[in-house]
């Protein structure tokens, strides 16, 4: 039985912000802090802050903008973190709004209703609360029958959300599955960091997978092979959790926001990256010249770079390892599937891609597709 992904959707957030208004705000608390630790500072009783710059994020990781979901907040210098209104119980959660609307676009492209979709996997970094699940509350917004839960590894949730996906139509337990990411990533930034101030922003992003018997959309993509991995490291961590506020001294300290030490994460994360993609494409006996096109991870344009000119054996030419980043920023789990659902439309039947994720975890997942 072959598994396809026949659909995709794309939610974008209402309000963007530049590199220039985040350096902007971030410089602001910077002279504000050191003038009022100046006497410290200048003891050497501490260290002052030094400045971001819009240049060196812009080399140093491809990002030039981010949308989010609330733009309130974060670029106050008294505040710093995007402010969202508490909604009561009766109304439709944040994350679930976003992920609907994804959905609605990913199951119009897969010419499916919700009388179609049995199981919906909301697979991304953080849900905003652990019950009841987002999934089941987005099952009942679309109106959807059957089975629904959340999932969350990280970078890699999308991509191993698929790999479920495609296990419970093999296993029969579902007939069409809609995989959701709805990354609300700018809550857990610490914009008062200089080193990650400008790494995230929100989107949503909806696969549809199902059968190919039962696939009619335009374009179908037949899963050729998937693998997922893992190895332990704590250089991408947040220790935010429902743990947090039984240790009030340390309930709101940094740590509990996203923390990394990037070059480590770049150094370590590349060479697994490189022998996944190898692995899935020895086992599907693909050279490079194969590949129609690599749909990366979307955390800094070097890495992006590195990886595909090690797979392709040359530098990645027009939109053969397309980036997003640019405009969307690092939206953790969601950011491959924005360059498929962005980059996906000219290619035809034979053409074979690589989607592949890679981050915190560490975690990687590879998915082979040769398009219908
Ligand atoms: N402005 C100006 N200069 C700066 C800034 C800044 N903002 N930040 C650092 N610098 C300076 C440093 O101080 C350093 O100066 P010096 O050489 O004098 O010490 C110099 O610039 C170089 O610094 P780095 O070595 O840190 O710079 P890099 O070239 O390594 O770039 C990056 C930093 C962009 C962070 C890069 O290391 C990177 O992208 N690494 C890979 C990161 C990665 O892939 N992370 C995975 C992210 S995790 C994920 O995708 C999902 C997580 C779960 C979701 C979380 C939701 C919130």
């Amino acid at each position: 039985m072959s598994i396809v992904i026949s659909g995709t959707g794309l939610y974008t957030p209402p309000y963007t912000i530049s590199n220039d208004e985040l350096v902007s705000a971030f410089n602001e608390y910077v002279a504000k802090y050191n003038s009022e630790h100046a006497k410290a500072i200048a003891q050497g009783e501490i260290e002052g802050l030094k400045p971001s710059s819009s240049e060196f994020i812009t080399k140093a990781s491809g990002i030039e903008n981010r949308y989010v979901m609330s733009k309130d907040g974060i670029l106050d210098t008294d505040v710093m973190m995007p402010l969202i209104a508490e909604r009561d119980n009766e109304q439709v959660s944040i994350q679930t709004e976003m992920a609907v609307a994804a959905a609605r676009e990913a199951m119009a492209s897969a010419n499916k209703t919700s009388d179609d979709i049995d199981l919906i996997i909301v697979a991304c970094s953080y849900t905003q609360r652990a019950y009841p699940a987002i999934a089941i509350e987005v099952q009942q917004q679309l109106g959807c029958k059957g089975w629904a839960y959340d999932m969350l590894v990280a970078c890699s949730s999308a991509t191993f959300g698929i790999m479920n996906a495609s296990n419970a139509l093999l296993g029969n337990t579902a007939k069409t599955v809609l995989v959701i990411s709805p990354e609300i990533a700018s809550p857990q930034i610490n914009y008062r960091d200089r080193d990650s101030h400008f790494i995230f922003g929100d989107v949503a992003t909806a696969v549809v997978v199902e059968k190919q018997e039962t696939a009619t959309a335009q374009h179908c993509f037949k899963i050729l092979s998937q693998q997922p991995m893992t190895s332990f490291s704590n250089n991408i961590r947040s220790n935010f959790g429902h743990l947090n506020r039984c240790n009030p001294e340390t309930a709101d300290s940094s740590d509990k926001l996203f923390v990394q030490q990037g070059r480590k994460v770049f150094k370590e994360v590349l060479p697994m990256v490189y022998a996944l993609i190898d692995q899935e494409m020895a086992k599907n006996n693909l050279q490079a010249s194969d590949l129609k096109r690599l749909f990366l991870h979307q955390a800094n344009i070097n890495m992006n770079t590195f990886v595909a000119k090690k797979v392709l054996g040359r530098n990645p030419q027009g939109n053969e390892a397309p980036i997003i980043l640019n405009e969307f920023a690092n939206t953790a789990s969601a950011g491959s599937i924005i360059a498929f659902h962005r980059h996906h439309d000219d290619m035809v039947s034979g053409d074979k891609a690589i989607i592949c994720s890679f981050g915190a975890g560490y975690s990687a997942g590879c998915l082979v597709i040769e398009h219908l």
